[in-house]
This record gives C-alpha cells, structure tokens and sequence, in this order.
C-alpha cells in the first residue's frame, strides 16, 4: 500500500515534536536517570495523594503515591505502555489481524489510545480529508461522523443498506463510474475512502455478516480504497460467534479500526483506541502531540489496572455480563413494541448495540412529531432526519435506544408513541 496517497497535505506536513519524543523516551529510560529536559511540573506539588477503586466483583484498585504521582503527570501520546500492550494482545486474540507479522512499512498492526472513538475517528477524517475529495459512506449513520466530516469540505456519496447493512451491490454500483485504475491518478476523483459501522450500527441497528464484509472488503481491493471501522459496539453482540471484523480480514493493511470502551466500561473515562497500518497511526499520533497531548493518564492507568487484574478472560467475562443486561432491554422493547406499535410501526430486532431503527409507516416525515409533540406527551425519541446526509430531507424513521430506561419506561414510552401516532395521522 501506498499510504502517501491517502494522507492530506495538512497531515503530510506534521513533524514529531522533540520535546513529546523525549517524554516518551523518559517513560522508557531507567529510574535512575536524571532529566533535566523536559517542561513536567513537580508531582509533589499536585493535591491529590492516593485513591483507592472499589470494583464490582470485589476487586479493590490502589493508587499509591508513586502510581498517583504517575497518574497525575504527562505521558506519551500513543498511550501509556501497558495499557498499548494490553490492547495489542486482546486485539491480537480477538481479530488475529494478518498485519501483525508485516514490516511497518507493509502496514503492520499498530495501536493508538483516544480520547474515545469519536476522537479517533475526528482524527482519522482530519488526517485523510481534502476540500473536494469524495468520500463513501452508508447513510443514515452516526452524526457525529457526519458532523466532523462536512466541514472539511468533501462531497460524500451515500451508499445503501438494509438490515444487514451497507449493501455490497450498491457501493459496487456507485464505484463503477470510476475505473479501478483511476487510483493511480490523483485527478480522477475517486474516492479513496470508506467509512462504515459495522454492529449495532446507529442509528439502524443492523450488523454486516460475515459474507457482505468479505464482499466490500474484496471492492476495496480493486478500487484501492481505505476503510474506516468504526466498531463502538462490537462487544454488544447479542450472539457468539461475534462476526469477524474488516480488521481480522486485512490481508493488504487497508483497515482502521476505532474501538471504544464507553459502552462497555465508561462513556465518561474516554478511552477508546485506534488499530490499524503503523505509517497512518503515526500520523494520529502526530495530531495528538498538538492537541490533546495524551488522554488523561490517570484515566489511562485506572483502566490498565482494571484490565490486568481481570486478565483477557475477566475482561470477556465482563462483557458477557453487560451483554445479558443488553439482550434483556432489547427483548423488553421487542416485546413492548409488539404490544403497542405493531400496526402502525416497522422494525428489525437488532443483534448487536442498544438501538431500535423504527418506522412510522403513516409519518411521512417525524421531525415535528418528535421535536414538538412528543416531548408534550412526554417522551422522546431522535427522528430519523437527524441522521441523513442532509438533515432537512424528510424521513418517517425515529431512533429508539434501550440502554438506559427500565422495563416499565420503555413500555410506557412506546406506549405513549403508539397514542402520538394515532392523534397525528
Ligand atoms: N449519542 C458513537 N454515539 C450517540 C453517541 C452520544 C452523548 C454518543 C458511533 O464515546 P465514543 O467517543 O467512543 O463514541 C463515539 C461514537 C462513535 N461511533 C457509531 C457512535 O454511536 C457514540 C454521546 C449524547 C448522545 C450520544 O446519541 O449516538
């Protein structure tokens, strides 16, 4: 792979940092080296002095003074190492990604911590992105994706899905106005990437088995694209096997996969994780030297020492437990959408994340149902413009989440649509 062609001039142009290069080397060095170099304030003088975590379980996490004065310091911008390593091995077991074994330059594995996915993918986007480019993506998606990548200038082309989705045919369909030779030509306009969800996907729900991701992953191939796997709920599939990933797949280093904990551990500590070809994950990081400097290491060592007590098995077994919670909310607003909206509403029980994709088959468009009645009814939902290409294109689709009402909640919030759709039409 050439991955000059896919970075931007603005990215192009990043140079490391000496004094961020020296924190990292510091973090490697012995402890009885004495640095003189770089700008790191005195630990002795922060406040904060030890902290203890009770953990569900029983498990119990100490900050002792050391750990807290290493927790309330500066790091490295790639991540603190044993939290980087403890990522490589799980991502390693779970995915087995080919590029593993390759040569940094072929594109081997590399990893990166962020400040959730949603940094990592801002960063990807801003790092692959000019004006005028075109990029592929299956809508409706997340909003967040679409907020960070308009204004960057580029033209997005909207693939369609279902409820298995981004459809292999249509992004074939799309790309056939381009020869596949038309990568080796930078005036060509053909897109160089695509971005996708592939579990749980929001706001459809839908997942991609196994044989569509081999399908994209083959057009990928002969149009020379990137993807972008943007996989937050992957550790919310309802059913083992869980699907292969695009990343396990990647024989030629063409993937990048952003990983998140804020379902699984919390949404609040941001940490999410980037996993892909080396050359492009420098380039992240590169970014974060400038910006966000590292996520916060105190965050960065409370997770680490979670996760090394648990072992890749504990943490498995962890998210086997949030995974039974999940299956119960679905079927509790599966069962509650089978009593008060099955006339009136269409849907596809979703195997993985923490969204129903409903559609409100006599609402031509729910934008003022949603964003004006339903609050007076007392519910709410996000309607489906929300999450199109252009958010003034009419949609009768409304996004649901089971994640943090109760049973009764949920029944009663779709009840309370059911009486909304039957007074607006
Ligand atoms: N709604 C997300 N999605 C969301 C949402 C959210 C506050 C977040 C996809 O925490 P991160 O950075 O790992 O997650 C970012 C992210 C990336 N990719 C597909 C996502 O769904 C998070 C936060 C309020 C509402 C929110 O509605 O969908």
């Amino acid at each position: 792979m050439n991955y000059f062609r896919y970075i931007n001039a603005v990215s192009a142009a990043r140079k490391a940092s000496p004094i961020r290069e020296l924190t990292a080397l510091l973090q490697r060095s012995p402890p009885t080296t004495i640095s003189l170099a770089t700008g790191m304030p005195n630990p002795n003088m922060f406040p904060f002095e030890t902290a203890d975590f009770t953990i569900k379980g029983g498990l119990k996490i100490s900050f002792s003074r050391d750990t807290m004065n290493r927790a309330l310091q500066y790091s490295a911008s790639n991540g603190i190492p044993e939290l980087i390593s403890w990522l490589k091995d799980l991502q390693k077991r779970i995915h087995n990604p080919p590029t593993v074994s390759y040569s940094p330059e072929q594109g081997q594995m590399d990893l990166c911590i962020t400040n959730g996915s949603q940094e990592g993918l801002s960063k990807l986007f801003e790092m692959l992105i000019s004006p005028g480019d075109t990029v592929l993506l299956d809508t409706p998606t997340y909003p967040g994706t679409l907020f960070a990548l308009q204004p960057l200038g580029c033209k997005i082309l909207s693939i369609a899905s279902d409820q298995h989705g981004l459809i292999p045919q249509s992004l074939s369909d799309i790309l056939s106005k381009w020869k596949p030779d038309d990568a080796k030509n930078p005036a060509s306009g053909i897109p160089r990437v695509l971005y996708t969800i592939p579990n749980g996907g929001n706001p459809t729900g839908a997942s991609m088995p196994a044989d569509r991701k081999r399908e994209v992953y083959q057009i990928a191939r002969k149009y020379d694209l990137l993807i972008i796997e943007d996989d937050p709920y992957y550790f919310l599939q309802f059913e083992k096997p869980w699907i292969p990933s695009f990343l396990s797949l990647d024989v030629d280093g063409r993937v990048i996969r952003t990983d998140s904990f804020s379902k699984i551990l919390s949404s609040g500590l941001r940490i999410g994780f980037i996993t892909g070809p080396k050359p492009l994950i420098e380039r992240v990081i590169l970014h974060i030297q400038v910006s966000t400097m590292h996520v916060s290491t105190f965050t960065q060592l409370m997770v680490a020492q979670l996760l090394q007590q648990w072992g890749q098995d504990g943490f498995l077994k962890h998210v086997d437990s949030v995974v039974q919670f999940y299956v119960k909310q679905r079927d509790a607003m599966q069962s509650s959408a089978e009593r008060w909206l099955k006339d009136e509403v269409d849907w596809h029980v979703p195997n993985a994340g923490m969204f129903f994709w409903m559609k409100l088959k006599r609402i031509p468009d729910t934008y003022q149902l949603i964003s004006e009645k339903a609050l007076q009814k007392g519910v709410l939902f996000v309607p489906g413009r929300a999450f199109m290409l252009d958010s003034s294109t009419p949609s009768s689709y409304i996004r649901a989440t089971f994640s943090i009402s109760t049973h009764e909640q949920i029944d009663q919030g779709l009840q309370r649509l059911a009486t909304l759709i039957k007074e607006d039409v």
